[in-house]
Formats: C-alpha cells, sequence, structure tokens
C-alpha cells in the first residue's frame, strides 16, 4: 500500500501491517465496529488482518500469537476474557508489537484502552428510564457478568437501584453467544411469563434489547412494556421505530467511529506518540420519540442529525486522515 506524504515512519512509506483479534464478530455493533477498522486501516495505507471472533478464549489467544508470527506492527484486540490473554498479550509486547485493546481491561500501562463512556451510557439510559416510569417499578436487568463494557454499566444498574429503592428487579437473565438475540428471547419469555407485572426492562446491549422485543411481542405484552437499551445500528433503529415497538431508547456510539478510533491509536503508537492510557468514545442518547418525529430510519440519517455522531476527535493527528462514514 502507498504510504503518506508528511507521515512519520513508517507510514510515509506504507506496507504497515495491522491486526484486530475479536473475541465476538457477530452483531450489528461489531460488523460495524470492524467495517470502521477497515476503513480507517485503508484510509492510513495499512494492511489489516482481521481474525473472527468465535467467543472462543482459546481461538483468541492462538490468534493473537498468529498475528505475532505475521509480523505486524500493531494488534488491536476487541473484547475477550482477560485471564486468558494477558500472557499472549505480553509476548506480543515483548516483540516491540503495540497493544491496543477495546473493552477488554488488560491491566498493562503500555497497552491503550479504548472504551465507549459505559458509565454514562448507562446513565443515560437510566435516567430516561426513570424520567418516563418514574422512580417505581418492576424492573427486568438483562446481564452476563465478564465483559467489561456490561460490568461497568452493570456498576450504574446498581448505583440506580440503591438510590431509588422503588426500582426492584424482579428478573435477571442475559447470554451472550453467537446466537444472543434469540437465546436471550427465549428466557425473557420465562422472565417475563412469570412476572407480568415487569413494565421496564434495563438491556443495555442491543442484541439483549432485541431479544426481550422479540419475546414481548410473541407474548403479546409489547404495549405493557419499555426497553431501554445500549448500541445503535440501522436493523436497531427499524425495530425501534415500528409501530407498537416497546424499545424506547438507547444510548449509543457510532461503532464505525469507535473501530476507526481503534485502528489510529493503534497508528499513533507505531508512529512513537504517547497515548493517554484510556480512550474515550462518548455516547448520545437516542429515543424512539426523537427518532420518529424526525423520520430517521438509517444510521446514516442518524450522523446527518447529530454530526457528533459520526466523528470522533479521539486518537487524531494532522497527518492521519479520516475515514469516512
Ligand atoms: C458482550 S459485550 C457487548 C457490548 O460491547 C460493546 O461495548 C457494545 O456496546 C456492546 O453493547
Amino acid at each position: 500500500a502507498a504510504g503518506i506524504s508528511g507521515a512519520p515512519a513508517p507510514f510515509d512509506k506504507g506496507g504497515v501491517k495491522l491486526a484486530l483479534v475479536s473475541y465476538l464478530s457477530a452483531g450489528d455493533f461489531f460488523q460495524a465496529y470492524q467495517a470502521g477498522a477497515e476503513a480507517q486501516a485503508k484510509a492510513l495505507g495499512a494492511d489489516l488482518r482481521i481474525f473472527p471472533g468465535r467467543q472462543n478464549a482459546a481461538e483468541q489467544r492462538e490468534q493473537i500469537l498468529q498475528a505475532i508470527n505475521l509480523g505486524v506492527q500493531a494488534i488491536i484486540v476487541d473484547h475477550g476474557l482477560p485471564e486468558s490473554l494477558s500472557d499472549v498479550v505480553q509476548q506480543a509486547l515483548d516483540k516491540g508489537i503495540k497493544v491496543v485493546a477495546f473493552d477488554v481491561n488488560l491491566n498493562n500501562p503500555k497497552i491503550t484502552q479504548i472504551e465507549q463512556s459505559d458509565h454514562k451510557l448507562a446513565e443515560s439510559a437510566l435516567n430516561q428510564a426513570l424520567k418516563d416510569n418514574g422512580a417505581a417499578f418492576k424492573a427486568g436487568y438483562v446481564y452476563v457478568a465478564g465483559f467489561a463494557p456490561l460490568d461497568r454499566r452493570n456498576e450504574v444498574w446498581d448505583k440506580v437501584k440503591a438510590a431509588n429503592p422503588g426500582i426492584v428487579e424482579a428478573a435477571r437473565f442475559g447470554v451472550v453467544s453467537d446466537t444472543t438475540a434469540t437465546s436471550t428471547a427465549d428466557q425473557a419469555k420465562a422472565a417475563l411469563r412469570a412476572n407480568p407485572d415487569i413494565s421496564v426492562v434495563f438491556a443495555p446491549y442491543d442484541e439483549f434489547a432485541r431479544g426481550v422485543k422479540l419475546a414481548a411481542v410473541d407474548l403479546g405484552i409489547a404495549d405493557k412494556l419499555k426497553i431501554y437499551s445500549a448500541d445503535i445500528s440501522t436493523a436497531d433503529i427499524q425495530e425501534i421505530v415500528e409501530p407498537g415497538s416497546p424499545w424506547v431508547a438507547t444510548a449509543a456510539t457510532n461503532p464505525a467511529v469507535v473501530g476507526a478510533v481503534s485502528i489510529r491509536a493503534a497508528a499513533l503508537q507505531i508512529a512513537g506518540e504517547t497515548l493517554p492510557q484510556t480512550i474515550v468514545v462518548e455516547p448520545v442518547l437516542v429515543t424512539q420519540q426523537q427518532l420518529r418525529d424526525a423520520g430517521v430510519t438509517t444510521i446514516e440519517d442518524l450522523a446527518k442529525k447529530i454530526p457528533a455522531f459520526s466523528t470522533s476527535a479521539a486518537a487524531t493527528a494532522t497527518w492521519i486522515p479520516l475515514a469516512a462514514f
């Protein structure tokens, strides 16, 4: 690939090799994240090797070792289980390979951590839930422990419950797999049948929200339930705005932007720049009402209405051409 005129080495000459090693690939968020990473790598003239995530910790370890053997200059680790990654990531660092982590706490000062502001994301979704429903309701909560973003969002859920004793968590469920939405739907159906007084579900991952919506529609209770989530995609927007949808608000970043920020952070490190330990991409709250009022039906429409949604100033430099979304 061609180099970038005026860029620091090695980007002036081109041919920089990067690897993106994911734990999860299924679902809109991860596909858009990957597309953003690919677009930013292309804009940088870098070769990006993507290793597909299959929720398999052993395979992700193996893929990191493969990336090391390919001679990449940086590895972006996207989600995963810290305990199964720290030694192979250390091997990469020992070979002079830069490492950037998205949504997995690798607890190493040499590794820049990218995250959405998960606390803010959960706070905005839950503030909307309190605004719409008051401070006393029976809730369903979708959570799987062990994923850094979900654990951070869970801290906020615990705080909101402690501050509002009228919120009663009547059921907790959730599964993360390559069929997250349908598997969560099965669990949601059982939970909603057993707790017909649940009126609010906090489902802070769009695949969770999709599953709960599916369950509510199948049970014929969509008009009695309100779902508050995280993440957004064109498919999500269409599910949110459809008539009678119980999915009323979501707090989200543009995952393509997060993918691009991850690549830029890796590029800056390769170019020898010192980065902050943590780089945060800020989310925005999007409600069903706003989407319907503005006639938004796609992510592209949303980016036109909220310019901040299609770009981030994080990990930028004058020599880095920004990927366009
Ligand atoms: C299983 S973790 C899923 C979350 O990862 C990203 O942070 C997305 O926001 C998604 O909600």
